[in-house]
């Protein structure tokens, strides 16, 4: 066959080849096979020496038509291929942003701290300060300044965890309040919240461990009357604008006079329930006017200052916000109890 033949021929297989291929390998061995060192392209150009002055400048021209094609043939057929993959790669990669997103499991506030955050959020909007201390207290803090005489039966091991003679695990917030009396001359108005202590048996209404808010305020000329109004609205705002207050004479070494603050049973309005166990009414806290020894024993002159206190039990105030009939579940940390809140 005449070389002009053999090189058209060529460049119709290249075409009829290069059509067919789907893959950049497949591109890269033809681009050998036609155009490489030893590709049949490369063969017939050899030949040349072979051809006639006349023909030479022809078929030169041809050959260099036939290479420019196939090169060519080779690039966008490349071009092509990379279009292809990379519009099958979006395809296969696309998101749809509008899709919803798989809700990946978020943490719950404890209960605890949920009703923690809305008792300091009452008293701070009574402008009270929260004040926090050592939970490892000294006897003194815990119960000498607090008029608790050494013969007291709270001072007892049942009651207390002796960390030595004269060291305690608190087993009330007092001792904050005592530590800022010291320090801070009147006016005072703070909450204490915290842990304290008591080797009580574990049981569904007692823990080793439990959470305690006590408040005090110390000024000039503070009643009775001043303890009634800031502990009814404090519970109006815990528990609803027509909840039902009332105070019951009690006894605390710390405070006199002193008593305990029931709120009408939400539930049966006083006639008696399985809420309330019978009774009506709920015990919510223990409060009272400052007994003037505890003002003396911090530096404070109860001629001159007078002031009240309150103290609640953070567990029995959720306990009863939540019906939890078992205070243990505060600390277990079983998250199908925890997740429900
Ligand atoms: C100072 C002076 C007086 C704090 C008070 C109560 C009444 C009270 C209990 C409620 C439930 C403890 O958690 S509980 O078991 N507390 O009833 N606490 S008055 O009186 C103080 C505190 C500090 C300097």
């Amino acid at each position: 066959m005449n070389m002009k033949a053999t090189l058209e021929e060529i460049r119709d297989r290249a075409k009829e080849e290069l059509s067919k291929a789907n893959a950049i390998e497949t591109i890269e061995e033809l681009r050998v096979k036609y155009a490489g060192k030893k590709g049949e392209l490369t063969a017939i150009l050899k030949q040349m020496g072979k051809l006639s002055p006349e023909e030479r400048p022809v078929i030169g021209q041809l050959a260099n038509d036939v290479r420019g094609y196939i090169e060519n043939a080779i690039d966008s057929k490349k071009k092509e291929l990379a279009e292809e993959k990379l519009k099958k790669q979006l395809e296969e990669e696309k998101i749809d942003v509008t899709l919803p997103s798989d809700v990946s499991p978020i943490g719950h506030k404890h209960p605890l701290s949920i009703v923690l955050d809305e008792i300091k959020e009452i008293f701070v909007g009574m402008g009270f300060e929260i004040v926090e201390g050592p939970e490892v207290e000294y006897d003194y803090y815990n119960f000498e300044a607090l008029n608790i005489p050494k013969d007291h039966p709270a001072r007892d091991t049942q009651d207390t965890f002796y960390i030595t003679d004269n060291i305690v695990l608190r087993t009330q917030t007092s001792p904050v309040q005592v530590r800022v009396m010291e320090k801070k001359k009147p006016p005072i108005r703070i909450i204490s919240p915290g842990r304290v202590f008591r080797s009580d048996a574990v049981d569904a209404t007692h823990s080793p461990l439990f959470h305690q808010i006590e408040g005090l305020v110390v000024d000039k000329d503070i009643t009775f009357a001043d303890l009634k109004g800031t502990l009814e609205t404090f519970i109006k705002r815990l528990y609803g604008e027509d909840s039902v207050v009332r105070f019951r004479p009690h006894h605390f070494p710390f405070t006199e006079p002193s008593a305990e603050v029931d709120v009408q049973c939400f539930s049966c309005k006083g006639k008696g329930c399985r809420v309330c166990k019978n009774e009506g009414w709920i015990e919510i806290l223990g409060c009272g006017m400052v007994h003037p020894k505890v003002l003396e024993n911090c530096g404070i002159d109860p001629e001159e200052y007078s002031g009240f206190a309150l103290g609640l039990g953070l567990e029995r105030v959720a306990m009863r916000r939540y019906g939890v009939d078992d205070m243990r579940l505060f600390f277990e940390n079983d998250t199908r109890f925890l997740s429900q809140f």
